[in-house]
């Protein structure tokens, strides 16, 4: 046995060595965990969590590494090690438990992930036996592979998400925000975090998350290096951590960071301070006792087109239907004049002058003409309107439900509602359901 205290120690702290040596020296049989058969017990196969009874509430978690004890069954081990005293906060065993998975910490002078993820500057060293507890944060669930996120582009509007707190995984407990332009290694990713969870039953209890401050979105902005691991952030005298969770602004640090019913965000930015194309995140209303939520990204959080849903049309006239015309000198101005106009479904701009359809007439060559149609129609937001289905079909998102009722000649109208989306052959009247969104498609 070559290991001695010093390899394995926090300063002075306590024999660490001596307690693994005596573990290598019992009649436990560590070779049934040496699933592939090498010889040598690792973190992989198996969890070590020592627990001595002479220090208090200190836990660390330290490799045998590069020196590794031989048992008595000659089997050796050469793992991380999850250590503790015998009255350590539960989130601190569970901390550095999981560091022999691999997590990594997001401790930072500003506790920017404090009680928000097991890996954040949440330990309680100061009280015997503390049993909070929260939640990794959705990165390391990722990075651990025990969650898909779902991808967004933050290039495209997405209205209408669900996003749900559930410990079942489901595409919607996250997502990733994303600018394809700027790459994989800086994005964000939205949760939603509470302590209720919905039982079988219907009863509303604390078992999910069950310490978390609060109830409402968490957006967690993520830096990584070219190894895809978090990338702290040098900005001394301060440290940063690569994955932090984001307040409304700076002096909300240190201050509860979910965002709550009815919130919206400033615009989203980068770090090097460029904004994320204005995208802002919507946090619909909700009620105290929601384990699932629906939230919007996009520049417009109102109930309006979003620009980007104007399909131009070069040399096309859509003749008819014309409720106003007007000079205009591009045909951007003309597709903001139908735009600010709510009856407005298309345009045609032609040799200076622009005409704005309350409906969209069939489309002829002319050219010199450019056209646009207004892709999404108006939605309309905690709206419901039940009936007159002909097709109900799981969608993550309200604009990709008013894609399908567009792309379907009989469709009318269509609700999205958590994660679903019904198509409707008229138009039933609209009844007010939160967190549902609506739409009536011009034909
Ligand atoms: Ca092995
Ligand atoms: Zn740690």
């Amino acid at each position: 046995m070559n290991l001695t205290q010093a390899d394995l120690r926090l300063a002075g702290e306590r024999p660490f060595g001596r307690m693994i040596e005596e573990a290598g020296k019992s009649n436990f049989n560590f070779a049934l965990y040496d699933t592939n058969r090498d010889g040598i017990v690792t973190e992989r196969e198996l969890g070590f969590l020592i627990i001595d009874n002479g220090t208090q509430r200190m836990a660390a978690n330290r490799p045998t590494t590069p020196i590794c004890i031989r048992t008595r069954q000659n089997i050796q081990i050469c793992a991380k090690l999850a250590l503790a005293g015998h009255r350590p906060a539960l989130s601190d065993m569970a901390h550095e438990l999981s560091h022999s998975l691999g997590t990594t910490d997001l401790y930072g002078d500003y506790k920017l992930s404090e009680n928000l993820s097991l890996m954040g500057n949440l330990r309680f060293p100061y009280v015997d036996d503390d049993m909070r507890l929260f939640h990794l944060d959705p990165w390391h669930k990722m990075a651990l592979g025990w969650h898909r996120p779902t991808i967004l582009s933050l290039r495209e509007p997405h209205m209408g998400i669900p996003l749900h707190a559930k410990a079942s995984d489901s595409p919607y407990n996250s997502y990733i925000l994303y600018d394809p332009a700027r790459g994989n290694r800086e994005f964000f990713m939205v949760e939603f975090r509470t302590p209720n969870s919905t039982s079988a039953s219907g009863v509303t209890r604390a078992i999910y998350d069950t310490d978390v401050p609060g109830t409402g979105v968490v957006i967690w902005h993520v830096n990584l290096g070219s190894n895809l691991q978090p990338r702290n952030l040098a900005a001394p005298p301060h440290h940063v951590p690569g994955i932090f969770a984001l307040g409304a602004h700076l002096s909300m640090l240190n201050e509860n960071r979910v965002w709550q019913s009815g919130t919206t965000t400033p615009p989203l930015r980068w770090n090097d301070g460029t904004s994320a194309g204005g995208a802002k995140i919507w946090v619909h209303n909700f009620p105290a006792n929601a384990t699932d939520i629906t939230i919007s990204v996009g520049q417009q959080l109102t109930a309006q087109v979003p620009p980007s849903a104007i399909a131009l049309e070069r040399d096309t006239d859509r003749p008819g239907a014309d409720i106003l015309n007007r000079e205009t000198s591009t045909v951007d101005q003309c597709a903001a004049l139908c735009r600010g106009d709510s009856q407005c479904r298309a345009f045609t701009h032609y040799h200076g002058r622009c005409w704005i359809k309350n409906s969209v007439p069939a489309a002829r060559p002319l050219t010199g003409a450019t056209s646009g149609v207004i892709a999404g129609g108006q939605f309309e937001n905690d709206t419901d309107r039940p009936g007159a289905d002909i097709l109900r079909t799981p969608l993550a998102t309200a604009d990709q439900c008013a894609a399908l009722c567009r792309g379907d000649a009989r469709c009318r109208a269509f609700t999205h509602y958590q994660g679903n989306c019904w198509l409707k052959n008229s138009v039933p009247a609209a009844r007010p359901l939160r967190g549902a969104m609506s739409g009536v498609v011009p034909r």
